[in-house]
């Protein structure tokens, strides 16, 4: 079946799904953007989503034309045009169309693009076997610059970090803060499982408030295992019992190796099994219709 895209309130073919190149979103990477899944007919944390997009859009002074109920009619209309149950769906609000300068105020009107998608995983091997990763030299940017929490169109610093793990033939990168603590990865919040409990670095380390990461928090907080935001270093990693990333796009994915380094005895761990499991029947079960 044909993809249709909505841009701006209509549907479009994706042939014929095509902004303007005046758009500030692709001359400056001006805009911002979720990714949200859907599960047999429920959106995962659809509300979590529109107010994370919301605020990264307050955070750079950009005003969404739409209200969030009606962002929210919107994306439960993209999901029924495209006839999709398990869907991967990317919302974008950039500036807009403006002139060949920075200056926003030349964007009178944001562009609203929905794409509703099927998803495209990592490769199934990983959830069974574990993934190795590494860590990379561009470093996770500080607050004072582009913040972490904003999910902007200008992800070049993760690209890079991306690019790195690429040529050191992985296919994930562990990003480092300024300060050499463990951040998180391009697209994915790290989480270690140490004598029964599981860390993640604190968000202000500099590090996207993940929604999966949030999930999997209140799991462990279900079950009783205690939880702690702590920092950590490349030696907390390469000792710990467990490794796993969390995000929209690779749920809950396990973690074997990190710089060569093998985690525990190579294999996935029992919590990150028992966690990924729940995480599944949460995600089945929770959610918004469409
Ligand atoms: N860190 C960063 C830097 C991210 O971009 C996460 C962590 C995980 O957050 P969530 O809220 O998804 O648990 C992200 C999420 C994509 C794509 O298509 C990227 C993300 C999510 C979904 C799709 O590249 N980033």
């Amino acid at each position: 079946m044909r993809l249709k895209i909505y841009i701006d309130g209509k549907f479009l073919p994706k042939e014929n799904a095509k902004i303007s190149v005046f758009d500030h979103g692709l001359l400056y990477g001006d805009g911002v953007f979720e990714g949200i899944r859907t599960y047999d007919g429920l959106i995962f944390k659809l509300k979590e989503h529109i107010d994370r997009l919301y605020q990264s859009a307050h955070t750079i002074m950009l005003a969404i034309p739409m209200s969030k109920n009606e962002m929210i009619e919107a994306i439960k209309k993209t999901l029924r045009e495209n006839k999709l149950k398990d869907a991967y769906i990317r919302l974008i609000v950039t500036r807009g169309v403006g002139d060949l300068g920075l200056d926003p105020r030349k964007c009178p009107k944001a562009t609203i693009i929905i794409i509703a998608d099927k998803i495209k995983l990592y490769p199934s091997e990983f959830y069974k076997k574990g993934m190795e990763i590494v860590t990379i030299p561009t470093q996770r940017t500080i607050h004072e610059a582009v913040n972490p929490q904003i999910k902007s169109l200008n992800y070049l610093n993760n690209i890079l970090a991306k690019v790195e793990a690429i040529n050191a033939g992985v296919e994930e990168a562990v990003m480092l803060n300024f300060e050499g603590y463990v951040a998180e990865c391009t697209g994915d919040n790290i989480f270690i499982v140490k004598k029964g409990a599981l860390l993640t670095p604190p968000i202000h380390i500099g590090v996207l408030r993940g929604i999966t990461r949030g999930a999997v928090i209140d799991i462990a907080h279900m079950k009783e295992i205690p939880v702690y935001e702590e920092i950590l270093t490349r030696y907390d990693l390469f000792n710990a019992d467990e490794c796993f990333l969390t995000g929209t796009a690779a749920e809950i994915i396990p973690v074997v190796k990190i710089d060569g380094r093998t985690i525990a005895n190579g294999k996935p761990g029992k919590m990150t099994l028992a966690l990924t499991s729940e995480f599944h029947k949460i995600t089945r079960s929770d959610g918004v219709r469409f």
